[in-house]
């Protein structure tokens, strides 16, 4: 029986206050973040280091007592586990080897070998799982396959996808047999986190909004769908999070297309919009506007209050629409958590 506050709303129950927590919360906005990132040497060494990724995740919960604590991680350490080279470009950001040919995506390892690179990420989950206060929920997480696809394709972070989207109509076999590879990698991949100590996954599919029609269908909610069937199949009674975000319409019904205990939605719809049209399958995630935190003042307050409002009618986890950006307010953090908790 559990008592975690984020457990109880992704059971389905409505609670007086919302469990809170922050996409990117362990991040640059935070100066003990920065510190232990320099002593680490580079983001990725961060990530490989199990006891400095543990203290990182630690940070935001002891400085602000969040309902969640998110493995400190990046949703890149996958695909990098099936070969292709990762670096990051100081002020640029993520760069990655391409894989775009039949005999690139069959040079892949083979799924079983992702546990190779990615065995200090489980490490990292059974440090934080001895160390995390007993009432805080343990989240893991990987990249959607489309997500993930998009940067294995242009070998870098891109504002239209148009790499993956030239891929997907030119060769469709490499293209589809790409996203079968991800979707089966991250199934062993969430698996392996769960068997570590995640009580909770959550699928980020940033990029979901530019598949549209049918493409949504086949990229962003089958695969998803996938993951989530074999995840309940070996874990039954595993929570699990969706975010395909700035889906806009689609978000209505993607729960019970997915199988998702709840679905994260993005400042791109009003929290009122979200309350009546997805809140009413279960569950949501979201969806104060992180130029909130930057701004701050009486727009920051009013804000949180009106999303708390928004849900309060169902199940609601208090979350940003994205993550927290580097330039944003610690102390606006303080101000966010004491409006929504009527502080
Ligand atoms: O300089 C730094 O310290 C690196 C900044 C940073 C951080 C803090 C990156 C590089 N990744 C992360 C951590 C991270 N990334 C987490 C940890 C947990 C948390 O606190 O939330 C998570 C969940 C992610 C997920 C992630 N990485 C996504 C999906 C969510 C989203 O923001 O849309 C994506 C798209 C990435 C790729 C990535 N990693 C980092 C950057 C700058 C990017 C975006 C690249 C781009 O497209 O421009």
């Amino acid at each position: 029986m559990t008592d975690k506050p984020i457990l109880r709303a992704l059971k389905g129950e409505t609670l007086p206050t919302p469990p809170i927590w922050m996409m990117r919360q362990a991040g640059r906005y935070l100066p003990e973040y920065r510190a232990t990132r320099a002593q680490a040497g580079d983001f990725l060494s961060l990530c490989y280091n199990s006891e400095l990724a543990a203290e990182v995740t630690l940070q935001p919960i002891r400085r602000y007592g969040f309902d969640a604590a998110i493995l400190f991680a990046d949703i890149l350490l996958l695909p990098q586990a099936l070969g292709p080279k990762l670096w990051f470009e100081t002020g640029e950001g993520p760069r990655m080897e391409t894989t775009t040919t039949p005999a690139e995506l069959a040079a892949l390892r083979p799924d079983e070998e992702i546990h190779e690179t990615l065995a200090p990420v489980y490490e990292t989950l059974r440090i934080l799982t001895r160390e995390l206060p007993r009432e805080t929920t343990l989240i893991g997480f990987a990249g959607a396959p489309w997500t993930v696809a998009t940067y294995m394709i242009a070998g870098r972070g891109t504002k239209d996808q148009g790499p993956a989207h030239a891929l997907k109509a030119t060769d469709r076999a490499t293209f589809a047999g790409l996203i079968d590879k991800i979707t089966s990698a991250t199934i062993l991949y969430l698996s392996a986190q769960v068997q570590a100590g995640a009580e909770v996954v959550k699928l980020f599919d940033s990029w979901a909004g530019s598949l549209k029609g049918q493409d949504f269908t086949d990229f962003a909610l089958k695969p998803t769908a996938r993951i989530i069937a074999a995840l309940k199949a070996k874990h039954p009674g595993l929570p699990i999070i969706a975010f395909p975000r700035e889906a806009g319409d689609r978000y209505i019904g993607f729960a019970r297309a997915s199988g998702a205990d709840c679905v994260a939605v993005d400042n791109s719809v009003s929290p009122e919009w979200a309350a009546e049209n997805v809140q009413k399958d279960g569950c949501v995630q979201g969806n104060l506007a992180p130029d909130l935190l930057v701004s701050g003042g009486e727009p920051l307050v009013q804000g949180a209050r009106r999303v708390t409002r928004a849900f309060a009618g169902g199940p609601h986890i208090f979350n940003l629409g994205h993550g927290i950006t580097p330039d944003a307010d610690p102390d606006n953090v303080k101000r966010m958590i004491d409006a929504v908790r009527g502080a």
